[in-house]
């Protein structure tokens, strides 16, 4: 297993569109292999592979208190089950350092398939509905800090860049 970087707003890579994943073989098992790790040794909850750099439509998550939940979601897509807003504190590990509270629908159904290709669905709510948002926005180029002010994420934004050219 590899642990791999993690691209950082303001990277452009970050606004691709991912697209489809066709081939469910062993390179897509490496692929979430590694993406497992990254997110655990990152203390991420969730991670989708435009983080990494991959373009493809999938995510890791694990929501569970115990890190022993491991969840993967190829060529996700939801659909609102209850409009009503829920806000949370949200956190990125391509924002390091940023918490901002975000409003979403509380309720989603999601259909997936799994790295053998296999079809599932799930009704989610609470932090897995949040979570699960915020990572198929990720796939389509979206990030949290597209919902905060414009004032607020050109301060992150400036922060961000300053500490890029310190590690430069
Ligand atoms: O680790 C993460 N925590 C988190 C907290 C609140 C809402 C969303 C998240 S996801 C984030 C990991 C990440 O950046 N996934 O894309
Ligand atoms: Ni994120």
């Amino acid at each position: 297993m590899a642990q791999l970087p993690i691209l950082e707003f303001p990277d452009p890579r970050l606004r691709k569109i991912a697209a489809p994943v066709t081939e469910f073989d062993d390179g897509l098992r490496t692929l979430v292999d590694n993406m497992f790790e990254t997110m655990y040794e990152s203390e991420g909850i969730g991670l989708a592979a435009t983080q990494v750099n991959v373009h493809k439509r999938l995510l890791v998550l694990d929501v569970s208190e115990e890190k022993d939940s491991p969840q993967v979601f190829i060529n996700p897509e939801f659909e609102v089950i209850e409009e009503e807003l829920q806000d949370y504190q949200e956190g990125c590990l391509s924002v390091p350092g940023f918490f901002e509270e975000v409003s979403r629908p509380r309720a989603i159904r999601v259909k997936a398939q799994n790295p053998h290709g296999e079809s599932c669905e799930l009704e989610a709510r609470g932090l897995l509905a949040v979570c699960i948002q915020h990572e198929i926005d990720h796939l389509n180029g979206k990030l949290f800090v597209d919902y905060l002010s414009p004032l607020k994420r050109q301060r992150i934004r400036g922060k961000l860049e300053k500490e890029h050219r310190k590690s430069a």
